[in-house]
Parts: structure tokens; C-alpha cells; sequence
């Protein structure tokens, strides 16, 4: 007999890094979070996920998963279930209404992933992750266009929630919405990549070590004890959203900046406002704050306008963006302040979001 055929998908997802941050959710099974985040997303070359995925009836011992080489088990993991059953759902009820595609939601899946850089070190790694999987069975099971790309970040964001930043390039808003079953809380382009190509970022990685409090426990520690939170959420986010938006769309790097080391600075605060306190930022996180904020103060008094941004997620690595004609300066800079530090010294371009490789 020959052997039953076996359909094969790959995918690569980016990393984004947000510039208003997401953290804290409202409801923590369906991944729907307390506020709008706003996020960049990074080219592949540096730091990516790539995904393939295997559909067969040969797969005897039902759908597995690795994960840089070691097998987890999807059962143990909700997100993942959630992934894998939303995709196959929407195949399956395609092929129920057409009856001219091939019948392969139900074989069993293997799915290999594999990240190019540390994993959980505070450097998105469940964002690019997430979105490699989804990106990777719509291939799989062709659900685009069919479904559109929202639609499947609102599939990402209940792997994780970050993930629905990554399946867009350039510049990505993920609305939180209001619907309590999660169906208007999707990622939407605020511009596309080539909008602003002269933007790029740099990944100081200041630790690659695993961080010490993971993201989705300390966000909702400090929705369940932080004031500051409920300010931020009420009263900060929704108007940094419309600045950041204007900064964008107006190629303005100066409001670009200052919006995004104050949105960094307000998430951090927040995290020193939970109890019990958590810190991911260390002293030489701050110190690259201390040294980016010193020349700006210079640039400022020169030129009116900031040069460089930083931003820190949920460990102590900055992100920093600056013009490409500020580049050989800032890096100049950071290196002859941290001469000892292992830093990745390439200014990665904005990217194109998950794509089929
Ligand atoms: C962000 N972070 O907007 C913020 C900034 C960390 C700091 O999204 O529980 O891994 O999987 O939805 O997406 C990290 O949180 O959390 C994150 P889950 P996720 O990028």
C-alpha cells in the first residue's frame, strides 16, 4: 500500500518589541488584555521563530510538538490547544463546504519550531513563537484569504499576546476591544514597514539568562495590586496610543522617542508599584537609560530634538531606535560606555511580518 500522503507547511514570525506596552489582562483564558499596545515589528534576519508543520495519517501517536529540538507536550499546554483547535476548526468546516479540498483537518500534526536567539530572556520569544504556528497551519490548512491577517493574530493572541503584534510588519496596534468573547481584540498595520525605513533598532542584550518573574504571572500581580496600573490603563495608555499613532504617521522621531521612553519608564514603574515588587530592569539597564537620556539632554540643547530611544520589555535588555544616520553614533556611544558588554551590534531594519520561507 503506499504511503498516506503527508501535507507540509514552514513559516517564520518576527519578533516586535512594543513601544506602548501590553501588560495586564481582563480576562486571562481567552488572552484579552487591559489596554491598546502599540509595537515595532524586527526584521528576521536577527531574531525569529521558523515553524513547520506536518499533517499525515502516519503520525500514529497523534499531534506533538517541539520546540528548539525538545518535544512538549501539547495537552499541558491550553495555548497551544487553543492554536491548534482554532485552525483546525476553520479548516474543517471549509472542507465541509467544499467538497473539492482535501480532507486533512482531522490527520494527526507534527510541528517542529525553532527560535535563532535565547529563549524567555525577555527578547519576545512566545510572540514570534505564536505567530510562527499560527502563520505556519494557515499555510498548512490555506485558511488565507479566506481569513484575513487580523483574523489570525486574533487566532496568536490566545497563544500568547503578544504573538498578534508579529503576524503584521512595520508598525502594529494591537486593540484591546471590549467584547467579552474576544472577537474585537485583534492586531491591526498602522503603517507598513517601507512607511518609515529609516527607523531601525538595536537589541542591547544585556542578560541572555532566563528572567526571573515570566510576563503573564507579574502582569496580573500588578493588575491584582497596582494603582499605578489603573492609572495607566485609564488614564495614560489611551492617550499615548493617539500620539504614538501621530508620531508615526508624521515620521516625527523627536515624539516617536519621547512617547516610547515614557510608556518604557511607566510599564517599569508599574512593575516597582506591584506587591511584591519586580524588578526587570538591572544597573546596567539603567545605566543605558542614564546614557541615552544625557544625549538627548545635549542633542536637545543642539537641536531642539531627541536622537535616540530606549525601551525595556520584561527583562533587562534595551531595545533602543534611532535613525539610520544617527546609527554609527549611537553605537559608537555604547560601545565606548560599555566596552565589556556582550552586545548585538547590528541595527536590525523594521520587517515584513509572518511570511511563508
Ligand atoms: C509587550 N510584554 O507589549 C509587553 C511589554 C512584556 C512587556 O507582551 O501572557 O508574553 O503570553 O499574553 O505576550 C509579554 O507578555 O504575555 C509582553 P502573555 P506576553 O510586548
Amino acid at each position: 500500500m503506499a504511503d498516506p500522503k503527508t501535507y507540509t507547511a514552514t513559516c517564520s514570525a518576527p519578533v516586535n518589541i512594543a513601544v506602548i506596552k501590553y501588560w495586564g489582562k481582563r480576562d486571562t483564558s481567552l488572552i484579552l488584555p487591559t489596554n491598546d499596545s502599540l509595537s515595532v515589528t524586527l526584521d528576521q534576519d536577527h531574531l525569529r521563530s521558523v515553524t513547520t508543520a506536518s499533517a499525515s495519517a502516519a503520525f500514529e501517536a497523534g499531534d506533538r510538538l517541539w520546540l528548539n529540538g525538545i518535544e512538549e507536550q501539547i495537552k499541558d499546554s491550553k495555548r497551544l490547544l487553543a492554536c491548534i483547535q482554532e485552525c483546525r476548526k476553520v479548516r474543517k468546516s471549509r472542507e465541509e463546504a467544499d467538497a473539492s479540498l482535501a480532507k486533512m483537518s482531522d490527520l494527526p500534526l507534527h510541528i517542529c519550531s525553532e527560535n535563532n536567539f535565547p529563549t524567555a530572556a525577555g527578547l519576545a520569544s512566545s510572540a514570534s513563537g505564536f505567530a510562527a504556528l499560527v502563520a505556519t497551519l494557515a499555510s498548512l490548512y490555506s485558511l488565507q484569504p479566506t481569513l484575513s491577517t487580523s483574523d489570525l493574530s486574533r487566532i496568536a493572541r490566545q497563544g500568547s499576546g503578544s504573538a498578534c503584534r508579529s503576524l503584521f510588519g512595520g508598525f502594529v496596534a494591537w486593540q484591546s476591544g471590549t467584547s467579552p468573547d474576544g472577537s474585537d481584540s485583534l492586531a491591526v498595520e498602522v503603517a507598513p514597514k517601507s512607511h518609515w525605513p529609516s527607523l531601525q533598532a538595536l537589541i542591547c542584550v544585556v542578560s541572555d539568562a532566563k528572567k526571573g518573574t515570566p510576563s503573564t504571572a507579574g502582569m496580573q500581580q500588578s493588575v491584582a495590586t497596582s494603582p499605578l496600573l489603573q492609572h495607566r490603563i485609564k488614564n495614560v495608555v489611551p492617550g499615548r496610543m493617539v500620539e504614538m499613532g501621530k508620531a508615526v504617521q508624521a515620521k516625527d522621531f523627536d515624539l516617536f522617542a519621547e512617547v516610547t521612553m515614557n510608556d518604557s519608564n511607566n510599564f517599569h514603574a508599574c512593575a516597582l508599584d506591584t506587591s511584591p515588587p519586580i524588578f526587570y530592569m538591572n544597573d546596567t539597564s539603567r545605566a543605558i537609560v542614564q546614557l541615552i537620556e544625557e544625549y538627548n539632554r545635549s542633542s536637545i540643547e543642539e537641536t531642539g530634538k531627541r536622537r535616540v530611544a530606549y525601551t525595556y520589555d520584561a527583562g533587562p535588555n534595551a531595545v533602543l531606535y534611532a535613525e539610520e544616520k544617527e546609527v554609527p553614533t549611537v553605537l559608537a556611544l555604547v560601545r565606548h560606555y560599555f566596552p565589556n558588554a556582550d552586545f548585538d551590534d547590528t541595527f536590525n531594519l523594521l520587517g515584513a511580518g509572518a511570511n511563508a520561507s
